[in-house]
């Protein structure tokens, strides 16, 4: 039978670049052919060969409900009769901000752009104004989107300029933006000891997932707090991934550890292009028209967006959502760890809320060095075992795991049946 998979692949490469319109999706790290879908319901999605997967990717974490929830379709369908889009203000804007502003008490106002890379880009340049300073600080292994001022590696010593991590990254951008190792606070109090004072503002990953999932270090975030308050230094939290994720309000409410800007995406939107940026009242009103900051976006607060986003965030805050899903999540790694250890494989997982990470290595790590010492290989053939057993994870070794609500114990003991079978193979 020929693989649509393949044909489609072929063709998509004559007018897309890679074929693909995201890079991670073209199994460039993991080898073989990225699988095109065409039907998500639930925890399980359908490719054009009609082969079944259950979903570990969930969009990259928009589809925390599962794929096509009734409720989030009913509202889409509902909404589109009136039009797909005004430019002009809706009152579904101000819902979505009243709530966003409630559920992530550290936001006092929010603005909805269209992915989280305008949120974080837009986030930096409102910290710069406000402080008027243009040094910015992020960390090795944290993705934040593809803004140049983002795209940026450590320099010879962390301490000197950036450089760019992409071609077309000018020098004079990435040179303001240093790059320190996650969790090494020690780094990080040379860094404000050096420049604190020219920083505008730091942004992080509270909980990174971005090279796999790595959780910080309690002692570390409260000392990037510290720092940050102690030299006017704007704290963006970026929540693309963890908000609604890891819980209803997101790291910082896991951690306790409350920043002066909040980055918000994927889960927002349900499924459909939706991005914000919100926090303290007096940043958020340099911001155009009030303000010198300008920002902008034809389709930035979509009605639709917004109606699928709105009630992907009501269903979300019923009783024991997050209960149920992070045991959900966690009897999925704990039962992949006993099959791996049932088979001698060196592995670990971790789960918090509803993400996940699966390290081919002893234990789970903690600094980007460590997720680096991960057996990229063995992930590979794990990845493309449980592939052809009809179970999708993510096509990379650095990217975190999502279950959804719809994820079923039939499920979980599927996929851990199918794992204790590529552990095997791993053997072999
Ligand atoms: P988008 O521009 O892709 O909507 O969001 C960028 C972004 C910002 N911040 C964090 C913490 C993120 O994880 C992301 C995007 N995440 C990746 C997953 N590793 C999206 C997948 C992709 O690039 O195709």
């Amino acid at each position: 039978m020929t693989d649509k998979n393949k044909n489609l692949f072929e063709l998509s490469q004559k007018f897309i670049p890679g074929g693909v319109n995201s890079p991670v999706r073209a199994f460039s790290s993991v080898g073989g052919t990225p699988i095109f879908f065409k039907k998500g319901l639930g925890s399980r999605l359908w490719d054009e060969n009609n082969k079944e997967y259950i979903d570990y990717i969930n969009s990259w974490g928009p589809m925390i409900l599962g794929h096509a929830h009734p409720e989030v379709i009913e509202v889409v369908k509902e909404i589109a009769k009136n039009s797909l889009s005004f430019g002009a203000p809706t009152s579904k804007e101000l819902d979505m901000a009243e709530m966003l502003v409630r559920l992530v008490p550290s936001m006092e106002q929010v603005r909805l752009v269209s992915s989280g890379t305008e949120a974080t880009m837009s986030a930096i340049r409102v910290a710069r104004g406000f402080t008027s300073r243009d040094r910015i600080v992020k960390f090795e292994g944290c993705y934040h989107g593809h803004a140049d001022a983002l795209l940026v590696k450590a320099g010879s010593g962390a301490l000197t300029f950036g450089q760019p991590s992409s071609a077309g990254v000018p020098a004079d951008v990435a040179k303001h933006t240093h790059t320190l190792p996650f969790n090494d606070t020690e780094a990080l109090e040379k860094c404000f000891t050096e420049m604190g004072n020219e920083i505008a503002c730091v942004i992080i990953e509270p909980i990174v997932g971005n090279m796999n999932l790595i959780l910080p270090d309690i002692k570390f975030l409260k000392k990037l707090r510290q720092l940050c308050t102690q030299h006017s230094t704007i704290l963006i939290f970026d929540e693309v991934m963890t908000g609604f994720r890891v819980a209803l309000g997101g790291a910082q409410e896991l951690y306790g550890v409350t920043p002066d800007m909040t980055t918000l995406g994927k889960v927002i939107g349900g499924g459909l292009p939706v991005g914000a940026f919100g926090g303290k009242k007096e940043i958020m009103q340099k911001l155009a028209p009030l303000g010198p900051v300008y920002q902008a976006g034809t389709l930035s607060g979509n009605p639709v967006a917004v109606a699928a986003g709105l009630k992907t965030l009501e269903l979300i805050q019923k009783p024991n959502f997050y209960q149920q899903l992070s045991l959900t999540t966690k009897n999925l790694v704990d039962g992949m760890t006993e099959a791996a250890s049932k088979n001698g494989i060196k592995f670990s997982a971790r789960s918090v809320g509803g993400m996940f990470g699966l390290y081919f290595r002893e234990s789970p790590p903690n600094s980007f060095d460590e997720i680096m010492e991960s057996d990229r290989a063995k992930f590979n053939k794990f990845f493309h075992s449980m592939l052809k057993q009809g179970i999708y994870f993510g096509p990379s070794a650095f990217e975190a795991g999502f279950v959804s609500a719809a994820h079923t114990e039939k499920d979980i003991n599927e996929t851990i049946k199918a794992s204790h079978k590529a552990f095997e193979s791993l053997n072999d």
